[in-house]
């Protein structure tokens, strides 16, 4: 049976509408600064190769990857371009510091880009060292159709829509919970000038000291 609102995990927190127009269309030229610099690309799952539908790229010190060869990490530089990922911008360290309730700073901001068509599959994230430092999410774009379960593959879930401006918190327990996104629902916001959807989450990855 599909969970609702009422029962998400625990350490699970969504801010609806957390983020104005003006903050999000702030965000949306941070991030085009970001892609100018560190070009979106398309991530190949492990040992498959598989294409990933959803576009990448990363700020910060550290940024998540995968391909083929060398799979799921965190890495200094772009796989394309072989540079250092561009600086976080100061905003969303703000953001950071505002809501993450934990005292050393995001490490990674991986940005990902869906088109119309591109979904993320049910998942863990369970690639970062510490994992008692939260995982913050901003949605900017078009409504997106997300689920999140138990720390178990294949239990129940909940479903939500994120769009524009919400944010979600995930700490505790929900740390490691089963989530993914079903599909986006193209038309449903006038943020990106040609439409899709982008989803920024910011993590520490190194263990705390
Ligand atoms: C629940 N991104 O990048 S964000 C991801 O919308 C990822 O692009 C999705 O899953 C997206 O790994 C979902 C919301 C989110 C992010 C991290 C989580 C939910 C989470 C970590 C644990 C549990
Ligand atoms: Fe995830």
């Amino acid at each position: 049976m599909t969970r609702t609102m009422a029962d998400l995990p625990d350490g699970f927190r969504f801010l609806p509408d957390f983020l104005d127009r003006a903050a999000q269309e702030a965000l949306v030229e941070d991030i085009r600064a970001v892609v100018a610099a560190a070009p979106l690309y398309v991530p190949a799952m492990p040992r498959t190769g598989k294409e990933m539908s959803v576009r990448m790229t990363n700020c910060g010190t550290l940024g998540w990857v995968t391909d083929k060869e060398r799979g799921y990490r965190y890495q200094e530089t772009h796989p394309k371009t072989g540079k250092h990922w561009p600086e976080m911008p100061a905003r969303l360290r703000a953001l950071w510091e505002v809501l993450a309730d934990y005292p050393l700073p995001p490490e990674a901001c991986l940005v990902n880009f869906y088109d119309d068509t591109a979904k993320m599959g049910m998942h863990q994230d369970s690639d970062e060292a510490d994992m008692k430092a939260p995982v913050l999410s901003i949605s900017l774009g078009d409504t997106c159709l997300f689920r999140v379960g138990g720390t178990e593959r294949g239990g129940k879930a909940a479903s939500l829509k994120l769009k524009s401006g919400d944010i979600v918190l995930l700490a505790g327990k929900s740390r490691l919970a089963f989530h993914g996104v079903t599909r986006t629902y193209p038309g449903t916001s006038t943020l990106l000038k040609n439409g899709g959807r982008i989803n920024l989450t910011l993590r520490r990855v190194t263990a705390a000291p």
